[in-house]
């Protein structure tokens, strides 16, 4: 073989092992084939975008949904360099498209590489995974374009025109032999995308979609960076000091962190390492913790806002109310925990501490009315804990006292192996007793809840103890709540929420959710909530198996098959359930608890922030947001029970 095409063909086998790698295994690369994997692939380019705003270089990102599902991001950064490689023949943009981590264009330099939420596998495993790639770049003058399908170049990189800006823009059809589903939820990259934003001040993002007829746009650009991001977490909340407190340091260790309290009882830290938002918190979320805890106990003593005799505020009397994001930029993240979302590098600890330590006590000194509103919220807070502690207590003696511990309302179930072991949350009596008599007593337990949940939003911790409504929850779950919640002693593996289709189900449905956000997150973390997915209507006729759909989508497909075997749609008679207790305890059964037939939805964590925000929204005290969150989501109740 000649040595020319030998050194190529080494090359080009390297290029075509990895495609092979990537599309046999296309989860270890982006993170699963469901529409979480998808949306990762449009994080995966835009995140190359950013990169080049950090470098300096790139203003704006330009996403958009193309009618097909075919997605385009296009940056106005340097363009991808586009010189021929002397040995390989191959362009640098080449590269970048078909070596598998052949994007570290940061990697080694003083620039860091921002990657989404799989760490940057870069644009060779979108490439790989779609079924064609397209690549227009513009600079030197020029414009040039190249083109792949399922990763293998198609037309190698060629110069087409002139031109006199620079960029690179992207467009890519996702592979629907690998992907589930091409249908990108707007929403949710709209989120990630303002996100990505507010955490790379300056840059403009825009997104589009263009797949409906009226198509759906927004812009994010955020000169505030962080402080806008948390006076946006913050928009339906009652501030206790009007602007965010903003501190940064540069350096090995970039850190950013804005703060801002409120008058609500929750805690909302949330934390990034090269913008990827790490839900399982890690070192920076430790090293922030601790010294907001000391900053505000030394403040406190030495402005004798804690007497001699008062014992220290806790971390966790300090955080009620606050709203933080913290942003750190590491070189070399190690990634630990469940979903790869926990920081785990030691050394980021103590650099976020200190920097806390010496920035925010200056400030603090700087600003003594914000920091006496705040500490008097800790101060206030510390109480309410210790009376909650006391309830704690006097519950516990009352429930000890009695016989039976458990909730009266509970129908618990034989087995007491928490594994096999689950338990519905029902709303309404009548509800509650068909599922008791329809249930498999082995392994199913009962709570019937009544009425309306507390407001959790407005209650401490306090009331949530001794609330006659809630009690019983955290009675049956039997593993305690906030800081002594240990997922060890749960009584259920599963535990699983069955309220109507309508408003009032959505609604115990967000406070129930909240509430185990706020007080039992591991049981979330952990995957033990579900969703009960009661049928919306069942298709009846004489001689003929009930057939129940849960979906419109369901009832249009059912309504086609049974067509094809001749049983036409106005021979049927179609029943719309308007709540459970229409159910009888065989039909509750069959369509809802039997493991073998029913749909459980495993709530997720996105899942509990999403209704976290919208009970923030519902409950909290600013009530023009409601007002407009009612209005623009009135037209998805369908069938409101007037
Ligand atoms: C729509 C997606 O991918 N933008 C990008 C650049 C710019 C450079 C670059 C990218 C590989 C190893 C260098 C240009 N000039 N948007 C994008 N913009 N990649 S990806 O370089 C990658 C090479 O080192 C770039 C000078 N340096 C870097």
């Amino acid at each position: 073989m000649e040595k020319y095409n030998h050194k190529y063909g080494a090359e080009q086998i390297q290029v075509l092992e990895g495609l092979e790698a990537v599309r046999k295994r296309p989860g270890m690369y982006i993170g699963s084939t469901s529409v979480r994997g998808l949306h990762h692939m449009v994080y995966e380019i835009v995140d190359n975008g950013v990169d080049e705003a950090l470098a300096g270089y790139c203003t704006e990102i330009n996403v958009v949904i193309e009618k097909g599902n075919i997605i385009a991001v296009q940056d106005n950064g340097r363009g991808i360099p586009v010189e021929i490689h002397p040995k390989t023949h191959i362009s640098t943009a080449e590269t970048v498209y078909t070596v598998l981590h052949a994007g570290g264009k940061f990697g080694g330099d003083s620039g860091y590489k921002v990657s989404g939420g799989l760490h940057g596998v870069g644009a060779s495993v979108v490439n790989a995974l779609s079924k064609w790639t397209e690549v227009t770049i513009e600079r030197d003058g020029g414009i040039y374009k190249m083109s792949f399908e399922k990763g293998k170049t198609v037309n190698k990189l060629e110069r087409i025109g002139d031109s006199n800006k620079t960029g690179t823009l992207v467009r890519f059809l996702a592979d629907d032999t690998i992907f589930e589903s091409l249908d990108y939820e707007y929403e949710v990259l709209e989120k990630r995308l303002r996100e990505i934003a507010f955490l790379t001040k300056g840059l403009k993002i825009t997104i589009e979609d263009q797949r409906e007829e009226t198509p759906k746009k927004a812009e994010f650009c955020y000169e505030g960076g962080l402080i806008s991001f948390v006076e946006y977490l913050n928009k339906n909340k009652e501030k206790i000091h009007p602007n965010p407190i903003y501190i940064e340091k540069t350096g090995e260790v970039p850190v950013e962190i804005a703060i801002q309290y409120t008058t609500s009882y929750s805690e909302n830290i949330y934390t990034f390492v090269n913008n990827i938002n790490t839900i399982e918190g890690g070192t920076h979320l430790e090293g922030f913790k601790r010294a907001l805890t000391k900053v505000f106990n030394d403040y406190a003593r030495s402005h004798n806002i804690l007497k001699e005799k008062d014992s220290n505020l806790q971390g966790e009397d300090i955080r009620e109310g606050i709203t933080a994001v913290v942003s750190v930029k590491v070189k070399e993240p190690q990634f630990e925990g469940q979903t790869k979302t926990k920081l785990g590098n030691s050394e980021v600890t103590g650099v976020v501490q200190s920097m806390v330590n010496e920035a925010l006590s200056t400030f603090l000194e700087e600003n003594p009315q914000i920091a006496k509103a705040i500490l008097e919220k800790c101060v206030s807070a510390s109480r309410a804990r210790e009376a909650a502690r006391k309830a704690r207590e006097l519950v516990r003696k009352k429930s000890s006292l009695e016989t039976s511990t458990l909730p009266g309302k509970l129908a618990d179930c034989s087995s007491k192996v928490a594994d096999e072991c689950e338990v519905y949350i029902v709303e309404g009596d009548s509800a509650g007793g068909s599922a008791k008599q329809g249930r498999d007593r082995k392994f199913q337990a009962i709570l019937p809840l009544w009425g309306k949940m507390l407001n959790v939003e407005k209650a401490r911790a306090d009331k949530i103890y001794g609330n006659d409504k809630l009690n019983p929850v955290i009675v049956a779950i039997g593993a305690g709540i906030g800081a002594d919640f240990d997922i060890t002693k749960i009584r259920y593996g599963k535990v699983i929420i069955m309220a109507d289709a309508d408003v009032d189900g959505a609604h115990i449905r967000t406070l129930l959710l909240t509430f185990f956000f706020r007080y039992m997150r591991p049981l979330i973390e952990n995957g033990n909530v579900y969703l009960a997915q009661p049928p919306l209507y069942k298709l009846s006729k004489k001689g003929m198996e009930d057939v129940y759909c849960y979906t419109d989508e369901d009832l249009e497909k059912a309504y086609k098959d049974l067509a094809e075997k001749g049983i036409a749609r106005e021979t049927l008679s179609l029943q719309r359930y308007k709540g459970l207790g229409e159910m009888n305890p065989e039909q509750l059964w069959e369509t809802t608890m039997n493991p073998e037939t029913r749909i459980l939805v495993k709530v997720t964590m996105d899942d509990a922030i999403k209704a976290d925000e919208i009970f923030t929204l519902l409950m909290g005290d600013e009530v023009e947001p409601r007002r407009e969150f009612i209005q623009k989501n009135a037209k998805y109740v369908k069938n409101l029970d007037i």
